[in-house]
C-alpha cells in the first residue's frame, strides 16, 4: 500500500476490497478505520468510513470493502488509521499509539482488466526445447494476476512442434489455490 501509485478500483467489479496488513501487532481493542473521499468534497464523512476490528497479537491482513455503485471515477483521497478503537474518534484524530497514513485510490470505469488472468513465466524444457521427448519435464512458474483467488483446476495445453497437443490439469483447489494478485506455483508436468 505504501506507494505513490493510486490504489486501483474498478466500478465494473461492483465493489472494492482492500486488504491491509498491520506492520505492528495490535494489542487488545484495536481497529482499522479507512476513509475514502468518494464525493470529492475534501471531507471524510462518517458515511465514507469503514471500521474493522484488529485481532490481538497477529499481523493477519484485514479486509475493508466498499460498494462502488453511485461513485464517480477519478482519483480519491483516502486515509487509514490503525489505533486503539477508543482513539479513533474521527478522521482528524491523533491517536497516541498506532499509525495514520494517507493514500490515493483511483476509481476506473469497467472491470478489473486482469480478472481471471494467469501468467506463465520461466518455462524450462530441457537444454534447447528442441525435439522434446515424452518424458521431458516441462516446468514453469504460474502467477495469479487476478483480483480473486484462483481456486480450481488450471488446464494446460502443450504443443510440441507438429505433434497433437497434450492437455494436463494442474490442481489449484483448496490448499493449492493461488492467492489473488500474488499467488505463485512452480508447476512440473
Ligand atoms: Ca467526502
Amino acid at each position: 500500500m505504501a506507494s505513490f501509485t493510486p490504489f486501483p478500483a474498478y466500478k465494473g467489479d461492483g465493489k472494492v476490497s482492500i486488504a491491509v496488513t498491520p506492520h505492528q501487532e495490535p494489542t487488545e481493542n484495536w481497529s482499522l478505520s479507512m476513509w475514502v473521499d468518494w464525493d470529492d468534497d475534501g471531507e471524510f464523512e462518517p458515511s465514507e468510513q469503514k471500521t474493522v476490528p484488529l485481532e490481538k497479537g497477529t499481523k493477519n491482513a484485514v479486509v475493508v470493502s466498499y460498494d462502488l455503485a453511485g461513485y464517480t471515477v477519478g482519483v480519491k483521497c483516502m486515509r487509514l488509521m490503525m489505533a486503539p478503537t477508543s482513539e479513533i474518534t474521527g478522521p482528524c484524530a491523533v491517536p497516541t499509539l498506532g499509525d495514520v497514513q494517507d493514500f490515493t485510490l483511483e476509481l476506473f470505469e469497467g472491470g478489473f482488466p486482469q480478472a481471471g488472468d494467469l501468467l506463465l513465466t520461466k518455462l524450462r524444457i530441457g537444454k534447447s526445447g528442441k525435439r522434446l521427448s515424452a518424458t521431458q519435464d516441462i516446468t514453469f512458474d504460474m502467477y495469479n494476476l487476478s483480483d480473486t483467488d484462483f481456486d480450481r483446476a488450471a488446464q494446460v495445453r502443450i504443443f510440441v512442434d507438429d505433434l497433437p497437443p497434450v492437455e494436463e490439469l494442474v490442481d489449484c483447489h483448496g490448499a493449492n489455490r493461488l492467492a489473488a494478485y500474488k499467488g505463485k506455483r512452480e508447476v512440473t508436468l
